[in-house]
């Protein structure tokens, strides 16, 4: 295990060091562990499972509840997808830290394609090309992070392609907890000659039985490909169900067969009419398999907004039919920007949603009559009969050959637009070949006919002393077979920015310098996309690509991100960060208070109606400096700066808090300059203790402009009362 530290930055070269000899510490899925009635603080959680050693929560668990951060009972997943395994590294590690447990490694674009294993790391286009080198230093990441946050994470990806046994036995090898198999996929996605996918599949299926691993089907992809996704609902279900029991069948635990559920719909459809039916069918069809809940993908758009409204809504039907996975997509691949906060962002909407939701079957109840259980059973009976007619055409192949999947009709409605595959077509048809009666492997866990009995075996393995399932050793540990496309070449290439005081921002991946911009343009959508990337181009951005538009007017205005690149980086050396406030704990503060009392007078100075941030920053009830005692003389809005510090000299005040929300034309500054300067032509400036705070304050203009202190948005306050208290007590020192 390589050495853990929580303040370090983890060594991707240290990861790679030794990795022939690393071997996987354990095999095989963990599930959270549920805790009854777990207590946190005041707080009693229903649907908990062990909190985490480190981790941090949603921004108001930092800001208001000391980072409290309860675990939910789902697994939660990331999808990982940069193609640079290196990068993605670092993301596990803070998806980890936000409550990932389930890391899901994107496979790069064509990999299905290979009739072999890749070796070495080369890079990859939209997820990294899956090898043994990778997965091993993804595993070996694996257990540093999962130490550090105190929960196992499980590490997945595909098994699929015409390779897909041998990855499924390098994954076996490997220690990978999870993966998504299902032939039907190969055959209609991938066009795979369907008699291969599924003696494939039987033999990848055996052999993640032995490692103990968990699957997800692909149910999901015909949800995403439909012309009408609400339609597919009958032959969803029976995709889970012929890959289901056909796991099951080679010798899958129930428990580790899960369904990759979708709820198919999304607004502006009433969809929770359909999506919630839809999940109680599944679930009362397949109660002893697990659930994989995956947000809907079909009507998602590049809009971060509305990906999280649907990613709430769909859990909301994983809360109620309570589903085992959470996954978490985000709007990315619209965006084209691979990998972003966004990943992230969805751990915590995932997390957030999910705890908010504690203990809500304990409340209520979904119906046993009327219209919820009249669609499901619907649906169900929908789903037997395509699964008789798929028996009367002569079983699932000729099904396909006669485009049964991904019709865009609502079975038994059939539009015969459904991808249809030939028997005898695709690729790789034509190399299944039948084994002859003694047939003998000396492996593990391989399916079919293996006349063990001729050799008086009971595990065909014991003839070569263990197979490298049980003896790790034989495993043959290709290093990189490209001298210019591997790990090593962009390590060195990125050395400058690894561990060194320069940075870059980074989208993709370390330091590759890209930056997303927002802008509002008052104009149609289709012209401020090409006006946001000429804006773009001034800002000195290069390789400027619009990654959302919407309207906010078809004419008034549209909303455009950009991303692009800044060619320059950042010396950390040569970067002034002004110290951390120090601020005074309650207790000081009131204990300096009931020592002498302290009056202000406060108001919102200048032509400015704004009342809300100082009222919040005076009154106890949000923790304003009431809350210590501190006395205040309120004198509303829009208060000329004469009237104000008249009035605090008229009351023998100590200082005087200004509020200037308006910022046209630096308002805001030129209020706290003529509250200075009066001060002065009074007498009173080194008398008065005097601060200003709004929303577009920065303390240092604030204090440039003549005050003693300046507040912005993030102050509060405790930040306020502490400035007066420490000043006061300068001032008398
Ligand atoms: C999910 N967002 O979470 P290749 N097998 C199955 C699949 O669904 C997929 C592959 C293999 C999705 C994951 C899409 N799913 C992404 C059943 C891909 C991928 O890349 O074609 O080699 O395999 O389920």
């Amino acid at each position: 295990m390589i050495k853990y530290d929580i303040n370090e930055k983890m060594d991707i070269r240290e990861i790679l060091s030794d990795l022939e000899s690393y071997r996987p510490r354990r095999r095989g899925w963990t599930w959270r562990k549920k805790v009854d009635n777990l207590q946190i603080g005041e707080h009693t959680y229903t649907d908990c499972s062990e909190p985490l050693k480190n981790s941090i929560g949603i921004s108001a668990a930092v800001r208001y509840f000391n980072n409290l951060d309860p675990q939910p009972q789902e697994t939660i997943t990331t999808e990982i997808a940069s193609g640079r395994f290196e990068d993605d590294i670092r993301r596990m590690r803070m998806a980890a830290w936000h409550g990932a447990d389930h890391i899901m490694v994107i496979r790069t674009a064509g990999q299905s394609h290979f009739d072999g294993l890749i070796e070495g790391t080369p890079q990859g286009i939209g997820g990294v090309p899956v090898s043994r080198k990778q997965v091993r230093a993804h595993r070996k990441a694996c257990d540093f992070i999962e130490e550090e946050v105190g929960r196992p994470i499980n590490y997945h990806s595909y098994v699929s392609g015409v390779a897909g046994p041998d990855i499924a036995v390098m994954f076996a090898e490997e220690g990978v907890n999870g993966a998504h198999q299902d032939p039907q996929y190969n055959v209609l996605y991938r066009n795979i000659n369907m008699v291969r996918s599924f003696v494939d599949a039987a033999e990848s299926k055996s052999v993640m039985a032995w490692a103990d691993m968990a699957q997800i089907d692909g149910a999901h992809n015909a949800n995403a490909t439909a012309r009408d996704a609400w339609k597919v609902m009958p032959e969803l279900i029976v995709q889970h169900g012929l890959n289901s029991i056909f796991s099951h069948k080679v010798g899958m635990k129930k428990e580790n067969i899960c369904l990759s559920t979708v709820p198919p719909t999304a607004a502006p459809m009433p969809c929770t009419k359909y999506d919630l039916p839809y999940a109680v069918a599944l679930r009362e069809f397949f109660d002893e398999y697990r659930m994989r809940a995956q947000q809907n993908t079909k009507y998602i758009t590049s809009s971060s907004r509305e990906a999280t409204v649907t990613h709430v809504m769909n859990m909301m039907i994983s809360k109620l039919t309570s589903a085992d996975i959470q996954s978490t997509i985000t709007p990315d691949e619209g965006r084209n920007v691979p990998w972003h906060m966004f990943n992230i962002e969805a751990c915590d909407t995932a997390k957030q949603t999910l705890v908010g939701l504690d203990g809500i079957l304990d409340m209520v109840e979904l119906k046993s009559e009327g219209f919820l259980p009249e669609q499901a059973r619907e649906l169900q009976e929908r789903a037997v009969l395509y699964l008789e007619e798929l028996l009367e055409v002569g079983g699932y192949f000729e099904a396909v050959e006669k485009g049964f999947f991904v019709d865009s009709g609502k079975y038994p409605e059939r539009n015969g637009d459904g991808i249809g595959r030939q028997i005898d077509g695709g690729i790789g048809a034509g190399t299944v070949f039948e084994r002859d009666a003694d047939y003998f492997a000396p492996v593990t866990a391989h399916y079919g006919n293996n006349n063990i009995e001729q050799y008086g075996l009971t595990n065909p393995a014991d003839a070569i002393g263990g197979c490298t399932l049980e003896d790790p050793d034989k495993i043959v540990f290709i290093d990189e077979l490209d001298d210019m496309d591997n790990v090593y070449k962009r390590l060195d290439e990125k050395e400058a920015y690894r561990n060194t005081n320069l940075i870059k921002p980074e989208v993709e991946w370390l330091a590759d310098g890209t930056v997303t911009v927002e802008m509002v343009l008052p104009t149609d959508p289709r012209t401020a996309e090409f006006a946001a990337v000429e804006f773009a181009k001034k800002m000195n951005l290069t390789d400027v690509e619009v990654i959302h538009a919407e309207v906010l007017h078809p004419i008034e205005g549209s909303r455009v991100q950009v991303k692009g690149k800044v060619d320059f980086h950042i010396d950390l050396d040569n970067l002034v960060i002004p110290p951390l406030p120090d601020v005074l704990t309650e207790d000081e503060i009131r204990a300096a208070i009931e020592e002498k009392s302290m009056l202000l007078v406060a108001a919102t100075v200048g032509e400015d109606e704004h009342s809300v941030g100082l009222r919040e920053v005076i009154d106890i009830k949000h923790g304003g400096i009431e809350k210590w005692g501190i006395d205040v003389e309120y004198l509303g809005t829009s208060c000329p700066v004469e009237k104000l510090v008249d009035a605090a000299i008229e009351l023998n005040a100590d200082g005087i808090l200004a509020s200037t929300i308006i910022s046209h034309d630096d308002i805001h500054y030129k209020n706290m300059k003529r509250i200075h300067e009066y001060a002065i032509e009074k007498g009173v400036r080194d008398k008065l203790i005097i601060c200003a705070g709004g929303t577009q304050v920065t303390p240092e203009i604030a204090v440039e402009n003549g005050m003693d202190q300046g507040f912005g948005k993030s102050d509060r306050g405790q930040a306020v009362a502490s400035f007066y208290v420490k000043r006061r007590a300068e001032k008398e020192a």
